[in-house]
């Protein structure tokens, strides 16, 4: 039995062990499925892949990068930095590769988490679950998928051995990984179908290489980094204003992208389709100087008529075209307010922590829940943002966790919120929804099968840091660990 087991070494659970580890609680086991480490990062290699925030932020607080090669760094990079950091941290041998978490239950008997893997089971008393919302991939659902006869692959499941090279391409979805790739990949390929549903809002990408003396200044002064930090967490700050406040103020964004729409793409009936119908911010907004342009191209064809079914040789859409292709790329997203994993993980009530998504299971500040004594969730319901860095809400949820956690250990209790707490912190959040811009009027990612938006804080980031930044324990019941868990 281990104190802590972690489920998931990407950002969350890097992150959750060294924190951890600066509370003094050493016991701890990281569980990973794939064979390294760093989640989505590691799992998505597609060409163009990079971080839609500024490194500067996107980055943990307590290990800045002085030698990013760029202010929006491409994937490889973040990669290596996870691995800098587990190995900088000494976190690297609490990883147990290869072992995939099946299932999660609390044992009230012994007052123990058990962890079932594919290597058997694991008992813990305390948990955090860190496998991330983009962990999942999700296919389109369309008839005849499996009948293609070419290869088909995800954005995050990219395969290197598929050869694109004047092929016949089709890539369904125009989200933020399909804007990074389609630049990428069009001059290449013969040809190139884009199946939009829905068009995105697109800004212009401020992103640029880093220079040698930027990065030897904040090597050698890490002040100057943090000060760029802090300009740019309030820079983004100052966009929830219209995300948050009044949706109204996204206008003058919106602006931003018809001028850009307007500059790089000269057919109107081309521009006319790819113009949103939605107030920006309300699905995520995209930024890419590459994306509009790769339609100017002769051989990208932006088709918007529905998808009928899949065939053996291409995409038939609803006007009764058949769209031949050599190979489809699913640009199709992730299971977020569906995520497989928090069906596997069931409290003291039998019930999963999907119910924190489906609306069933109140939730404290997205990070614990009801009977689920000990067992604290990264990126859980209502902790993603639209304007700014998620790793800085995750850094906000491990100031509570790990307080609560070196708590629970210290006094050996069971600690978990109270249900009417909750359901209080649930029904403030949920309320704040019909005056932002998520309640202006869109389908997205970001509500679950009824609609409701579980995914996103509504709200500054700087107001759930202060909610988080300490463990209050009157929000929470305290019971003793059963004595045969104690011997
Ligand atoms: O996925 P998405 P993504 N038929 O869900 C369309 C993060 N990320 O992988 O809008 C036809 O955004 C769907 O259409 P619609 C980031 O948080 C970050 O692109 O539902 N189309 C949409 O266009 C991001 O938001 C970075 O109508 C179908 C697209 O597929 C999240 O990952 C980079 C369809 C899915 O878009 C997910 O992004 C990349 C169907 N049956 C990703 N089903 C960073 O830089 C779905 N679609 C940090």
């Amino acid at each position: 039995m281990v104190d802590v087991a972690i489920v998931g070494s990407g950002f969350g659970g890097l992150g959750a062990a060294i924190r951890l580890r600066q509370r003094g609680v050493r016991d701890i086991a990281i569980f990973e499925r794939a064979s390294s480490l760093g989640g989505t990062w590691r799992d998505n290699i597609y060409p163009g892949c990079r971080c839609d925030v500024a490194s500067d932020l996107y980055s943990f607080s307590f290990a800045p990068n002085p030698t990013w090669t760029n202010t929006y760094s491409y994937q490889p990079e973040i990669r290596q930095y996870l691995e800098d950091v587990a190995d900088g941290y000494d976190v690297r041998d609490l990883i147990q590769f290869n072992h995939d978490v099946a299932d999660v239950t609390f044992d009230a008997e012994l007052s123990q988490w058990r962890l079932t893997t594919n290597h058997g089971e694991f008992r813990a008393r305390c948990v955090i679950v860190a496998t991330g919302s983009l962990a999942e991939l999700k296919l389109p659902d369309l008839s005849g998928l499996i009948d293609f006869n070419g290869p088909i692959m995800h954005t995050a499941r990219w395969d290197e051995n598929v050869d694109l090279a004047n092929k016949r391409v089709g890539i369904i979805g125009t989200g933020a990984s399909a804007v990074q790739v389609i630049p990428e990949i069009a001059p290449i390929v013969e040809s190139l179908c884009v199946f939009q549903r829905t068009p995105s809002w697109v800004l212009p990408h401020r992103g640029h290489p880093v220079m040698d003396r930027t990065q030897r200044l904040f090597a050698n002064v890490p002040l100057a980094q943090r000060a760029v930090r802090t300009y740019r967490y309030w820079r983004n700050e100052l966009t929830a204003l219209g995300f948050v406040r009044d949706p109204r103020r996204m206008s003058l964004a919106e602006g931003f992208s018809r001028d850009l729409l307007e500059r790089q793409v000269a057919d109107p009936q081309v521009r006319e389709q790819l113009s949103p119908r939605y107030r920006l911010g309300c699905k995520r907004v995209l930024i890419s100087n590459a994306y509009y342009p790769a339609f100017e191209r002769d051989n990208v064809e932006l088709v918007t008529t529905p998808i009928q079914c899949v065939e053996g040789s291409g995409v038939r859409t609803a006007d009764g075209v058949l769209h031949s292709l050599d190979v489809l790329i699913s640009a199709t997203g992730f299971y977020v307010t569906d995520n497989p994993m928090a069906q596997k993980v069931h409290g003291m009530h039998g019930g999963s922590l999907a119910d924190a998504f489906h609306g069933g299971l109140p939730h404290y500040k997205g990070t614990s829940f009801p009977g689920f004594p000990n067992l604290y969730m990264l990126g859980g319901p209502n902790t993603g943002l639209g304007h700014s860095s998620v790793l800085f809400m995750m850094e906000s949820q491990l100031n509570y966790a790990t307080r609560a956690i070196a708590n629970a250990l210290g006094n050996n209790v069971l600690v978990e919120p109270k249900t009417h707490v909750a359901r209080r912190w649930t029904r403030d959040i949920q309320a704040k929804f019909p005056s932002t811009v998520w309640g202006s009027g869109c389908s997205s990612w970001y509500q679950n099968a009824q609609g409701r938006n579980t995914v996103i804080w509504p709200n500054f980031t700087f107001t759930f840091r202060r909610a988080t930044r300490r463990f209050a324990k009157r929000d929470h019941l305290v019971s003793s660990v059963s004595s045969t868990s104690r011997d």
